[in-house]
């Protein structure tokens, strides 16, 4: 049972069975292929920013020195520092695309409109811009402007940043001189910082690191939801379907696949308008699905069924079924053109950063949306006419599931148990005891662990010993594929005193039973959510982040993004499991410090435990050594 270690996914188990008989390499015989790792590279004692190396350091004896004179600390600090800029760098610059369409919605360049006026008001307030008198398109301008200088000022404070985080915690910040300026600036810095012969200071530069986390936490996923809110509205609560047999043969399937809803939003507005183009050419209609992030939005805000998460998207293309796959960026696996001509579909890049050889590139621009949208969709429903005898595999494995839990709608719900205070009937629970304390999951899929293993594994642990559980990105996904984004899994496996909330905030809120024991918040850059929540709930309770009952982790961790988001975490004093170490082992002082030392300067920080249960455990004695602290 050879596909069984690879994925708990059982229809990504069947699909890896057909490509292996079909022999199609996937990811999992990739990373095969790549055994063994080099162990420099896992340690991070590896160098290369200079002609003069590549430099390696002996982590049992000489050399200890790369040519120019760093050591193992220096190297495996610099290396972090580069990853978490190239993270950070990905989520600011999806947040400039929200920010450039709303500058362009506001000048009447596009034909996107402000969905949600509401959030629109409410961002102005808090960036300081004066809404009075003002109509909603001059507003957008204003805001638009405050948020390109958080992501390109010079000087002074960042203004997201200012506008949104804890007082408290910009003291801490400002006190160890880590306050960002414009995002742009910060990330060239750290680029300069660690370019050859620039800092060797471990100290130094892991402080630039959780400099990176703060720009990350506030230029990049903070100002991209909040855009993303105002252009493409407030998710509330939906019901939708995960998993592969979501697709279906007798559709055209479309899949969108990345990062940006700019793009995926257009796709479905003509994927709806088409549908007769598409009943024309034989077809019941056309299907949507999404794969990760992207999947993500259109999910929280359409009720578009997420198809599988980063490691299945290769196995989506497997089925046969997908007649096209528009991908924005981040994340595409480059081999999706190679599965897509071993069985069917056509794979179109649209982002002029991402271009993959074998797919079709159609340029996306706001300008020109529509008719790009327009003629994606088309080409989609040509493919499927072209699917012709392509044989058709499709598990029959999907699960239904409830997403669009904003804090918005997290609050909607609570204000039906206590309409004047919502953040009461939680906060009592969580004093009660009936509540131990809330973990964020979070990202990736990691092809080094088995798919969706820890995400689920640790999940039900953490349920059933009465933790509330909220989820975004990949992590999302997978706890979708295995029901526990639904109610059912309130009832069957979660603690007594967590299901007696859920269904009572359930059933005051119309549902007719409990809320699903995972709320799911959304994308990756909806991580900024999270941070929303728990800003209200230690404002609500009189302490700091850092002293809440909560953690945060990212079980199963693969991109650069997935350390900035969780440098961010650190950095607003979260405690931060990841299931798999990043590459600084290396270096004991840099991992000290990451996993201790930084503890006493942030009052929070990173824990890395590989095994679900033992994960679980560590987490919830976190837990209850900050419930204890807070006397309760
Ligand atoms: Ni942005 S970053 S694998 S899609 S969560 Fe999924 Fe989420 Fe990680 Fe990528
Ligand atoms: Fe080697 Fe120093 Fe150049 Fe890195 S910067 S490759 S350690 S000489």
């Amino acid at each position: 049972m050879w596909e069984t270690d690879k994925t708990i996914d059982k229809a990504a188990q069947q699909m890896l069975k057909i490509t292996a008989a079909d022999g199609v390499a996937t990811v999992w015989d990739r990373y095969e292929a790549q055994q063994p790792q080099c162990g420099f590279g896992s340690l991070g004692i590896c160098c290369r920013n200079c002609l003069q190396g590549p430099c390696r350091i002996n982590p049992f004896g000489e050399p200890k020195r790369g040519v120019c004179g760093a050591d193992a600390d220096t190297i495996v600090a610099r290396n972090l520092l580069r990853s978490l800029a190239g993270g950070t760098a990905a989520h600011v610059d999806h947040a400039y695309e929200a920010v450039e369409a709303l500058e362009k919605i506001a000048t009447g360049d596009i034909d996107y409109v402000i969905k949600d006026e509401n959030k629109l008001i409410a961002t102005a307030r808090q960036v300081g811009i004066e809404t009075d008198g003002k109509d909603s398109k001059g507003v957008a301008k204003e805001v638009a402007q405050k948020a390109l200088e958080t992501l390109s000022g010079h000087e002074g404070e960042m203004g997201w940043l200012s506008a949104w985080a804890p007082k408290e915690r910009v003291d801490v910040w400002r006190q160890l001189g880590v306050i960002p300026r414009g995002a742009d600036r910060e990330i060239r810095e750290a680029m300069h910082q660690t370019s050859m012969g620039v800092d060797a200071d471990p100290t130094n530069l892991l402080l630039a690191g959780v400099k990176q986390g703060l720009v990350d936490g506030y230029a990049g996923l903070k100002l991209a939801t909040d855009i993303q809110d105002i252009i493409f509205g407030m998710p509330q609560p939906v019901k939708s379907e995960a998993n592969l047999g979501v697709l279906n043969a007798e559709y055209v399937n479309v899949v969108v696949h990345g990062h940006v809803p700019l793009l995926s939003e257009k796709v479905l507005e003509w994927c709806r308008k088409l549908e007769d183009e598409a009943k024309a050419a034989g077809a019941r209609g056309i299907n949507v699905a999404g794969i990760c992030c992207t999947g993500n939005e259109v999910l929280m805000r359409q009720g578009v069924p997420p198809a599988t998460n980063f490691l299945g998207q290769e196995l989506a293309l497997a089925t046969g079924a997908v007649d096209l796959m528009v991908v924005d960026v981040q994340c595409i696996l480059p081999s999706v053109t190679n599965v897509a001509q071993c069985y069917h579909g056509d794979i179109v890049t649209t982002m002029p950063i991402a271009k993959v050889p074998g797919a079709d590139h159609i340029p996306f621009s706001l300008e020109e949306a529509d008719q790009q949208a327009e003629k994606i969709v088309r080409q989609s429903i040509e493919s499927y006419k072209k699917r012709g005898s392509t044989p058709v595999h499709i598990p029959d494995e999907r699960a239904l599931i409830f997403a669009g839990f904003s804090v918005e709608a997290i609050i909607g719900a609570l204000s039906k148990v206590n309409a004047e205070d919502p953040l009461k009937p939680l906060v009592d629970n969580i004093k009660a005891g009936n509540i131990l304390g809330a973990v964020a999951t979070v990202g990736c899929n990691n092809v080094k662990v088995k798919q969706d293993m820890m995400h689920v594994e640790l999940v039900k642990e953490l349920i059933a010993n009465n933790v509330l559980v909220i989820a975004t990105g990949c992590s999302a996904h997978a706890l979708g594929k295995a029901g526990l984004l639904h109610p059912d899994a309130t009832n069957n496996l979660a603690g007594n005193g967590l299901k007696a909330v859920l269904t009572a905030v359930g059933e005051a809120a119309g549902l007719g039973g409990p809320l699903p024991p995972v709320l799911h918040m959304g994308s990756c850059v909806d991580n900024s959510r999270i941070g929303d929540l728990l800003t209200a709930l230690a404002g609500y309770m009189g302490v700091n982040i850092k002293d809440l009952p909560v953690a945060a982790s990212a079980p199963e961790p693969q991109h650069e993004k997935a350390l900035s988001i969780g440098t961010w975490a650190v950095a607003l004093g979260v405690f931060t499991h990841l299931g798999l170490p990043p590459h600084i082992l290396g270096s004991k002082a840099v991992t000290g410090t990451l996993t201790d030392k930084v503890e006493d300067l942030l009052g929070g920080k990173f824990y890395v435990e590989s095994d679900p249960a033992k994960a679980a455990a560590g987490i919830i004695r976190h837990i209850k050594d900050k419930r204890h602290a807070l006397g309760l």
